[in-house]
């Protein structure tokens, strides 16, 4: 049975259900239509824990996997594969107090219960992120062509144990052996691009609470971390060729706090952090416009060669660089070639966004040139949806953003990321009560966020350009992470679902039931996240 139907067959599932995660409430198998004020059940069977929603759920056809004592996990020598089955092992540590031995050879003498994680080469079928997941009896076995493939199979597999298994601490006075539901998981993603955007820049994030967001992503499988790594508020990053950047453009935030900024060697600690959990982090520095952090820095990018003061408000496109001036172009050249680097993956965003003091001509003309800058660093050039009307080379990507902007020049841009601000914005208020937030593109509920199709909102464009979609948190009236938690969960849950998911499962009712499953796991991690009341959160 495909997921696609599961809904008809839901009373299939209600035995799986009681046995596999010892729910005493599930005689019968509830309808997935709960209304709001009944005692809330999230869907039967598997699937019911699982956000997104895996391609194919087939209930499977042996018994429940228990985890005992005598549970091992296998996996092979290559070193981030053990990452995977370490981080595993700890997880089943957590949510049932047994630690499974990882022995470091292959045998046939595993009489016990066996987890095995396997890289298959061969494996085409999966793509570059997808994985293969059943559990029978005495075999869990996760397998996947790539080891991104792999760490995705276990994300599945972590919604499946126990939630508890989330808090940091968990003490035992003796095992408490958990099972896990007879399944098949056949799962790839919908989309390559499947992102979040972090604005450190309006106000500043530690290194450790940027940390607790990539952990966030990737439990849902998001595999992209845009950082906003400088704006009129402040500058994010040190660059050493340039050091007033930082100390004098890292010390303001929004509302007058010390702002802050990462050193080259925390940014690297962070790309690492990310990149072992399968996230990329795609660095911003923001331009022409939105440089006041910059221009305050440094007299020489300001036209009239003076340095306006720093500033901890809320306005934008008052800022813009000297478009003219060759230093203009010797410091981005620095600055990109710094950050280039320090970057792992292939991308390098340059903003471009809402610059109100230049002719058509002169932002043309810059963001033509710095895109070759981009390019001769190696990278692919990323800006707002204000760069479509420039001439963009093949490589380069059109982030959409602005609800109206224009189709046409979006349908001709070579790639695109969707982040419509009326459907993505993890910063516009849920509603009109909402105390953080902004709502210049609206409010955004839980289900404007989920409903729409990314496939579809531009027709203009071709299945082909389109990369993705990413979650923009823009952090004016955010102070810190538990702040960010607020807004981005659950929306960001929604559209991981609509990043990884195939559209054919796309069903409102069947993933707010869900949502609703994931309540006790966020309290769990300690996450801040909003009870939107439309959602059944379970206790
Ligand atoms: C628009 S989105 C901006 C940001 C603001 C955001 C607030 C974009 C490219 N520019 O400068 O922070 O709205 O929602």
């Amino acid at each position: 049975m495909s997921i696609g139907d599961w809904r008809l067959k839901t009373e299939d599932w209600g035995p799986w259900l009681c046995i596999g995660l010892l729910l005493a409430s599930c005689a019968r198998a509830p309808k997935p239509k709960t209304p709001q004020t009944a005692p809330v059940t999230a869907p039967s069977g598997p699937a019911g824990a699982l956000v997104p929603l895996p391609a194919l759920v087939e209930i499977g056809p042996g018994q429940y996997f228990t985890i005992t004592p005598t549970t091992v996990i296998l996996a092979n020598a290559d070193p981030a594969v053990r990452r995977i089955a370490a981080d595993l092992a700890e997880r089943i540590r957590r949510a049932t107090g047994i630690t499974p031995d990882m022995p470091a050879v292959w045998a046939d003498l595993f009489a016990g219960p066996v987890v095995e994680l396997v890289v298959q080469a061969d494996a085409a079928a999966l793509g570059d992120e997808g994985y293969d997941l059943s559990i029978g009896a005495n075999l869990v076995s996760v397998k996947a062509r790539t080891p991104a493939g792999l760490f995705y199979g276990v994300q599945t597999l972590r919604q499946l144990l126990p939630y508890w298994g989330e808090y940091e601490a968990v003490m035992f006075r003796q095992p408490r052996p958990a099972t896990l539901p007879a399944v098949h998981i056949r799962d790839a993603p919908r989309f390559p691009w499947r992102g979040a955007m972090l604005d450190v820049a309006r106000h500043f994030f530690s290194v450790d609470e940027v940390k607790r967001y990539v952990d966030v992503l990737a439990l849902h499988k998001m595999n992209r971390l845009h950082l906003h790594l400088s704006d009129d508020q402040g500058w994010r990053i040190e660059i050493r060729t340039w050091p007033a950047l930082t100390e004098r453009g890292g010390q303001t935030e929004v509302g007058g706090g010390p702002g802050g900024f990462y050193t080259q060697a925390q940014y690297a600690d962070l790309v690492a952090y990310a990149a072992a959990r399968f996230v990329m982090i795609v660095p911003e520095i923001d331009m022409p416009g939105h440089t006041n952090a910059a221009l305050a820095s440094y007299a020489e990018l300001n036209c009239n060669g003076q340095a306006p003061p720093v500033f901890t408000g809320t306005d934008v496109g008052f800022s813009a660089m000297c478009v003219d001036k060759d230093v203009t172009y010797r410091f981005i050249d620095d600055v990109v070639g710094e950050i280039a680097g320090l970057t792992k993956g292939p991308y390098f965003h340059m903003g471009g966004d809402e610059v109100k003091t230049l002719t058509p001509e002169q932002y043309r003309g810059f963001v033509e040139r710095v895109q070759t800058i981009v390019q001769a660093h190696g990278k692919q050039m990323i800006g707002w949806d204000e760069v479509a009307a420039t001439r963009l080379s093949p490589t380069s990507i059109v982030q959409h953003w602005r609800p109206d902007a224009a189709h046409g020049e979006l349908g001709r841009a070579p790639h695109l990321i969707l982040s419509p601000g009326n459907r993505a914005y993890l910063d516009m208020k849920y509603d009109r009560d909402t105390a953080l937030g902004l709502n210049w593109a609206g409010f955004v509920p839980v289900k404007t966020a989920y409903d729409w199709d990314p496939a579809t909102l531009v027709p203009e464009a071709s299945a082909a350009a389109i990369l993705g979609l990413e979650a923009p948190l823009w952090s004016e009236t955010l102070a810190n992470i538990r702040d960010v938690e607020f807004l981005a969960l659950p929306r960001l849950a929604a559209i991981a679902e609509l990043g990884w998911s195939p559209v054919a499962t796309h069903d409102w009712e069947s993933f707010r039931l869900r949502l609703g499953a994931q309540g006790p796991r966020w309290t769990a991690m300690g996450i801040n996240f909003y009870r939107a009341p439309e959602i059944p959160w379970r206790q």
